[in-house]
């Protein structure tokens, strides 16, 4: 009997507690859950709810810095940032929040392209334009205003035209090659992109062939720990191409610790993407032989098409940012001028 004494009283307390912690507003008899009041934006400015994927690379910090520096209150807006925490589904939650919270625009740099076509159509439906950038969605096209970004297919090629002039230059042009490719996050679109192109220029060569190709996510650590086990299966071959920076700095300490010889004197020719400031010291250092730029300094061509967007002129559907090849050759022209 004491035992079910005892259990009654717990559930009773639970109960008052429970009811105690909710943010209730109390009515007379009944407790009524309030929601907090809709946020209220000054009209003075242009709110722009921009969803960033992370903060998986320094390429994507020199990104989400550029939004920081030019969706300025000097220049008229109010910037709300979004971090996706590398969570695609973070990522669509915040598209319906910043929906209901009635923004002027939203900017989204999707992590992967699925998975957006229903926030896509809510956003159309109350009538709040969306632009995508870097990145692309598989939606249809309708359900946004225009995307801003890369050809990251043209990227790749530009890295294998890159590879054929090098070893033409050391008439090594018909020698067989294994080639050993890292991978950015699995459904995005750079990585779409940048591995079509690799692979339809490498499919030209029938003396090169692809000896591994694995995800390393474009994070440096992830390109350490992968280029270690590649390494156990494969510890000779000729190329290494990583698909951004990062993961070629995080395989070039695997290959250090593996005694790996790698960069422009000889061993393992390094070809990445991005060109990071970080990439030209390679450069210099003789370490790596090329990256291929992807220019993350997006948000000026945002907000130009925002301005045009607000003064009622049309905006191209996808708008291209213009994007070099740097090498072990041309690098020290540039060095000094890197913003990132
Ligand atoms: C490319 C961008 C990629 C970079 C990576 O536009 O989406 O994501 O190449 C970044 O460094 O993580």
């Amino acid at each position: 009997m004491k035992k079910f004494s005892l259990c009654l009283t717990i559930c009773i307390l639970g109960i008052l507690l429970l009811a105690g912690c909710g943010q209730t507003q109390t009515s007379g008899k009944e407790k009524v859950l309030e929601r907090a009041p809709q946020a209220q934006y000054d009209d003075a400015y242009i709110t722009v709810g921009f969803v960033q994927t992370g903060k998986e690379s320094d390429w994507r910090d020199a990104n989400t810095n550029d939004y920081f520096t030019v969706f300025t209150k000097e220049e008229g807006y109010n910037l709300i940032y979004v971090d996706g925490n590398s969570d695609s589904d973070r990522q669509v939650k915040a598209v319906y929040d910043l929906i209901a919270q009635g923004v002027d625009y939203i900017i989204i740099d999707p992590i992967v392209e699925d998975g957006w076509e229903e926030a896509l159509c809510l956003a159309k439906e109350k009538g709040i334009p969306v632009l995508i950038v870097d990145r692309k969605v598989s939606a249809d096209p309708s359900l946004y205003k225009c995307w801003i970004g890369s050809d990251f297919n043209g990227e790749g090629r530009k890295a294998i035209n890159f590879l054929e002039e090098y070893l033409e230059k050391s008439g090594r042009e018909n020698d067989k090659l294994n080639i050993v490719i890292l991978e950015g996050t699995k459904g995005a679109t750079a990585a779409i992109g940048r591995t079509e192109g690799l692979k339809s220029e490498i499919e030209k060569h029938p003396n090169w062939k692809i000896a591994a190709m694995e995800c390393a996510n474009f994070t440096q650590g992830e390109g350490n720990v992968v280029m270690e086990e590649i390494l156990k299966k494969h510890p000779k071959f000729d190329v290494l191409i990583s698909e951004n920076d990062n993961m070629m700095f995080g395989a070039m300490n695997a290959m250090d610790q593996a005694g790996v010889g790698y960069g422009v004197d000889g061993g393992v020719i390094t070809i990445s993407f991005d060109a990071l400031r970080e990439a030209f010291v390679k450069m210099d250092e003789g370490k790596l032989c090329a990256s291929v730029e992807c220019n993350p300094l997006i948000a000026k061509y945002a907000r130009k098409a925002i301005e045009d967007m607000e003064s009622g002129k049309a905006v191209a559907a996808d708008i291209y940012i213009p994007e070099k090849v740097f090498t072990y050759e041309n690098y020290a022209d540039y060095m000094d001028s890197r913003k990132y």
